[in-house]
């Protein structure tokens, strides 16, 4: 077999398989990225969703029979919205990252690493196939990084030429002896934008991030959240885009082939207040398919609530009253507290008070004790 000849015609043939761009790595062992995360460990900088096992992340022996390399696939996507539904007074809404804009990018991207598998066994049907996306125990970007696919740039993303940073990423080990591409030599060079405009400092260091300050990964918990993490969260609902939209090397990128991945307005920049009461049901049909729903709801109504307090909107006190009066759930009550605080007033004040008689549990007798301080503090 010309395994060269079989590279060239699989890159020839990615547009066609729906690949916006794809390339090679070696199946050598990841040595230097396994030394950086135990590195990134002892700081205490993991988000504890990565894969834990180090060994599994960084040798492709201990996941698949005699590896011969990786194929590795980016899919753009859009980082613009068609006429975006404006967030005005008494009607505010939240947003949802890029990365949880359109279909879940999980189900496009295996979709189209199955397509590829089916491509290769056509050709050389001995060929054996271990496709991941995300939730896989590699690194996807060190993957990428090494098949030529893009840098790793100071926000930690992998940037394509192409297509910027808006890229989804995904890889195939194979027992295919294809021959490696060579990583791209494009660089941040001397910017530093990025960590510049991270409202969290959670970009520690070029290309080191601190997880637990980083707001994308905060968005993503269930519990409660710090004052200061809730200020900053502004009207996130899930994820961070800040590091990637001031990249200059994102300017005009915007990717809109993959219909799939064009976002429903609605869904990723909703109205707040209809989040609050939305039952399990109705979130699984909405949201079910959408990259954001892999936490269940609870996240994103917490973050809900946050933002109403975030925008200070007088108008939002009955539904947080709502929340802070019927919700089973001591983090939605709690956050609630909070908001209320924070947007102010008599009606808050009222509210606040009378939850106070009621409220048995202890992290919400808490939040709304510190919020009465914070409005008595400002009378
Ligand atoms: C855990 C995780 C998170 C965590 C931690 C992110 C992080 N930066 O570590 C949280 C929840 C915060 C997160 C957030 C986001 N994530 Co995420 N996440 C992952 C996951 C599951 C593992 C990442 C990981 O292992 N991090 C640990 C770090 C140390 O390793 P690494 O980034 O993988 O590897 C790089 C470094 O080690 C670095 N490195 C190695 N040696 C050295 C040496 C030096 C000197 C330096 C400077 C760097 C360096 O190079 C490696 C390659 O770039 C991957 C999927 C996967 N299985 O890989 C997706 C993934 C990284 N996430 C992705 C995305 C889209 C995001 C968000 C943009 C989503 C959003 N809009 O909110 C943000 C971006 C935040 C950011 N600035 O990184 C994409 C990235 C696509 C891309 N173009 O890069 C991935 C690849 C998912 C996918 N399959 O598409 N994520
Ligand atoms: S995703 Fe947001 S919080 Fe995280 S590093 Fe980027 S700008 Fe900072
Ligand atoms: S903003 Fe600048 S430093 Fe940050 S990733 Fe983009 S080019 Fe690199």
């Amino acid at each position: 077999m010309d395994w060269q000849q079989l590279k060239d015609d699989m890159k020839a043939a990615a547009e066609e398989l729906g690949i916006d761009k794809i390339g090679v790595a070696s199946a050598e062992p990841f040595t230097e990225l396994k030394e950086r995360l135990e590195r990134h460990r002892a700081l205490g900088y993991e988000s504890g969703f990565e894969e834990p096992d180090l060994r599994k992340r960084t040798e492709p022996e201990l996941l698949f029979e005699d590896p011969q390399s990786i194929i590795a696939i980016a899919i753009a996507y859009p980082s613009k919205l068609q006429d975006p539904p404006k967030s005005v007074p008494g009607a505010r809404r939240g947003i949802l990252s890029r990365s949880a804009w359109g279909e879940d990018y999980h189900t496009v991207l295996r979709n189209r690493l199955k397509r590829l598998e089916n491509w290769l066994q056509e050709r050389v049907p001995e060929g054996r196939f271990l496709s991941m996306v995300d939730t896989g125990a590699l690194s996807d970007r060190a993957v990428a990084q090494r098949a030529g696919i893009g840098w790793s740039g100071s926000n930690c993303a992998i940037i394509t030429p192409e297509w910027g940073s808006w890229v989804y990423l995904g890889e195939m080990i194979t027992n295919l002896p294809l021959p490696p591409d060579k990583p791209v030599t494009e660089s941040c060079g001397e910017c530093t934008v990025c960590i510049d405009a991270c409202p969290t400092d959670a970009l520690v260091a070029p290309g080191q991030l601190d997880s637990q300050r980083c707001i994308s990964f905060v968005t993503q918990t269930k519990g409660l959240v710090s004052d200061e993490m809730m200020r900053k969260i502004g009207n996130r609902l899930y994820g961070c885009d800040t590091c990637q939209i001031v990249c200059p090397e994102n300017k005009g990128k915007h990717a809109s082939h993959h219909p799939e991945l064009v976002p429903d307005n609605e869904l990723v920049k909703p109205l707040l207040v209809p989040l609050l009461t939305m039952g399990n049901r109705e979130f699984k049909e909405r949201y079910g398919s959408n990259a954001s729903a892999w936490r269940g709801r609870k996240p994103i109504q917490r973050n809900a609530v946050i933002a109403l307090g975030n925008f200070k909107d007088a108008a939002s006190v009955p539904a947080l009253e709502g929340v802070l009066r019927d919700d089973p759930r001591f983090e939605l009550r709690a956050t609630a507290a909070w908001s209320l605080g924070r947007i102010g007033g008599e009606a808050s004040a009222a509210v606040l008070s009378e939850a106070r008689g009621r409220e048995k549990d202890a992290a919400v007798v808490e939040a709304i004790d510190s919020a009465l301080a914070g409005l008595a503090a400002r009378t």
